[in-house]
């Protein structure tokens, strides 16, 4: 029905804002976007010690430049009713022209926001499983990279409240270090002697949870020389917040020669130490073949 100006409807103007508001949008957009990849994409998180952080910021910028279009649409949409539908000065308060539901610019909202996420989805779930992307995947991975049996095992064990490394191919030598060859794939054990924390090893890229009684598997690839921070993801009780520690990425060389001063020093308490295991506390007695159940002798 056609409706005829009145006091409280104005007429409307003959300017097209909505296409005005496309192309303003459209022209902001492509000028951003590729700004973004190339200017912001290089800075993002998290850091290039390992093949699967340097994807991370891929998958970050790629994230940043389906996003950059959307911030866009929200600045234009702000600036665009600022400048045009300002209320004139001294001028009486006149509501516009009541909105109306519009089944175009429904299904074309429905159908982009679908799209880019499902894209997402996708590409995100395609990264995944090239490698584990750096993420704990339990005890049994499904994104397995080719070769991870002959990878450097290195098992995270945290407690409350600091990280403890162990080297089952060094004797099961402990440190309080984590150190890494150059260009090696290693996987990373993860687990817990008390309650839930998070192994976070930021410029690794890696996230795994530590559950007691778990062997929290995570692949990655180093890269480096460098050093990377750890923290605890995962509020785990008091000291929570002082739960971290440095790491480094060395050269083979040096890595074997810290890792036999390492196990030189460790032999003189292994005797104190329980032997490796892939976890220390078993759910339930004799329901796991790789559990062996400890006292609790580590820290006390
Ligand atoms: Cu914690």
């Amino acid at each position: 029905m056609a409706s005829q100006p009145t006091a409280a409807t104005p007429p409307r103007d003959s300017v097209n804002h909505g296409l005005r508001f496309v192309v303003a949008w459209l022209v902001l957009s492509v000028i951003a976007t590729p700004l973004v990849v190339i200017f912001v994409g290089p800075i993002l998180p998290p850091g290039n010690m390992t093949t699967q952080a340097h994807e991370q910021i891929y998958d970050n910028t790629w994230l940043a430049a389906v996003s950059t279009p959307v911030l866009c649409l929200v600045v234009v949409f702000l600036v665009y009713a600022f400048v045009y539908f300002r209320a004139p000065k001294g001028g009486a308060l006149v509501d516009g022209p009541p909105l109306r539901e519009h089944a175009g610019i429904q299904v074309v909202w429905i159908v982009i926001t679908s799209v880019t996420v499902l894209m997402l989805a996708a590409f995100g779930t395609y990264q995944l499983l090239q490698n584990g992307s750096g993420g704990g995947q339990g005890p049994s991975p499904v994104a397995v990279p080719a070769g991870a049996s002959h990878n450097l095992a290195v098992q995270v064990i945290g407690q409350q409240w600091e990280w403890t490394f162990r080297y089952p191919s060094f004797g099961g030598v402990e440190t309080h270090e984590l150190v890494l060859p150059q260009h090696t794939s290693v996987t990373l054990h993860v687990t817990s002697l008390d309650v839930v924390h998070s192994f976070w090893a930021y410029q690794l890229g890696v996230k795994a949870d530590a559950n007691p009684g778990t062997d929290n598997v995570a692949y990655v690839q180093t890269r480096g020389p460098g050093t990377f921070q750890i923290r605890c993801a995962e509020l785990c009780g008091l000291f929570h917040g002082y739960m971290f520690s440095t790491g480094r990425v060395v050269s083979a060389t040096q890595f074997q020669s810290w890792a036999k001063t390492q196990e030189a020093i460790y032999k003189t308490i292994a005797k104190y130490v329980p032997p490796y295991a892939k976890t220390y506390i078993c759910p339930a007695a004799g329901t796991s073949p790789t559990c062996s159940p400890q006292p609790t002798l580590r820290g006390g």
